[in-house]
């Protein structure tokens, strides 16, 4: 049905992220959200489908099986905002189920216009939901739709995917408060959640024997020296994957293979990596039941029913706004 998008050029920001995290002292670090340039996109798709990234085929389990019964637990009538649009292949599995009840607007939130785009592409077939896609970080994105929130409309939120797990520590607490003082009680959250399990697991998930995983995020650099003129020489970097026993994440790095200088123009920056340094571009926390459940309650939300996947430890979670 209707699609429109709206844009503005954030080009400036990822100058600057990449000039902060490439300046630090010590762990060197670049932003995650910076994956999903139209290549990164393209990998990430292709990480979906690999047996050994078990994450997002549960999470695609789960909803096609409880569609119906997530939608029979959500207030009436509701609009959907979605954090991180993705191809729209999950969302088309709740979006079908919701337009049983009423006509839906549909709210994609995405900094990457490839992945925006195939997302509108992807369900704008469905008849009885009119799609607005917003180029924007979450929280501003998701401002936009209350502001546009008409009498009585509720508002669903999809967070999916487990991308709550990027934040580390008390950043994803920080990140649910903020999201629910946008808000309003009786507003819900449909939360994907990746669960603990075994270690072999977890590294080989992120770390598969094709090596799609490393060029995704070996694709970091080369997008930095497309769009900052840099000259990472892409070959000089290992990807790393390890799991941080204290915070419970998988991380993964760039690992330099050399002692090397790489010059960033569009960051006006010019770094040094020692052979063996690493620059972090990820964290992906698995979570255990308990800490969902005060996560919810530490951020005002009240637990209103899990799904499981039997296969692939994995939680999809509906928290109520209290
Ligand atoms: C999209 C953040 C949920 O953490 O599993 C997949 C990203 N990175 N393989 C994840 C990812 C490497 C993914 N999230």
């Amino acid at each position: 049905m209707l699609t429109r998008a709206l844009t503005t050029t954030r080009r400036s920001d990822f100058a600057l992220l990449v000039r902060e995290g490439l300046s630090r002292p010590s762990q060197k670090e670049l932003p995650s959200k910076f994956f999903y340039d139209e290549i990164g996109s393209a990998l990430f798709d292709q990480i979906c489908l690999l047996p050994e990234y078990g994450l997002t085929r549960a999470e695609e389990r789960l909803l096609s099986r409880h569609a119906a019964e997530i939608v029979q637990n959500l207030p009436q009538p509701v609009a959907v905002a979605e954090l991180g649009s993705g191809t729209g292949k999950k969302t088309r599995l709740l979006l079908e189920a919701l337009c049983r009840r009423h006509a839906v607007s549909y709210y994609p939130i995405e900094i990457s216009p490839s992945a925006l785009a195939t997302c509108e592409r992807e369900l704008k077939d469905i008849r009885c939901i009119s799609i607005v896609g917003l180029e924007r970080e979450y929280l501003d994105g998701l401002l936009e739709v209350a502001a546009r929130r008409r009498e009585g409309q509720h508002l669903l939120v999809l967070f999916l995917g487990s991308t709550i797990g990027k934040f580390e520590g008390e950043a994803s607490a920080h990140f649910l408060r903020q999201l629910r003082g946008i808000l309003w009680e009786g507003d819900v959250l449909l939360l994907g959640a990746d669960l603990e399990k075994p270690v072999d697991i977890l590294l080989a998930a992120y770390d598969d024997s094709l090596g799609v995983t490393a060029a995704f995020n070996l694709n970091l650099l080369a997008r930095i020296n497309r769009e900052l003129g840099a000259n990472f020489d892409v070959r000089q970097f290992a990807h790393q994957v390890i799991f941080n026993q204290q915070t419970r994440s998988i991380e993964m790095h760039l690992r330099s293979l050399s002692d090397q200088t790489v010059t960033i123009p569009g960051a006006d920056l010019v770094v040094k990596l020692a052979r063996g340094e690493t620059i972090w571009t990820e964290s992906c926390h698995k979570y255990s039941f308990d800490e969902l459940r005060t996560m919810a309650n530490e951020s005002g939300f009240r637990p209103a029913g899990i799904w499981l996947d039997p296969a692939w430890p994995f939680a999809e979670n509906l928290w109520v706004a209290v």
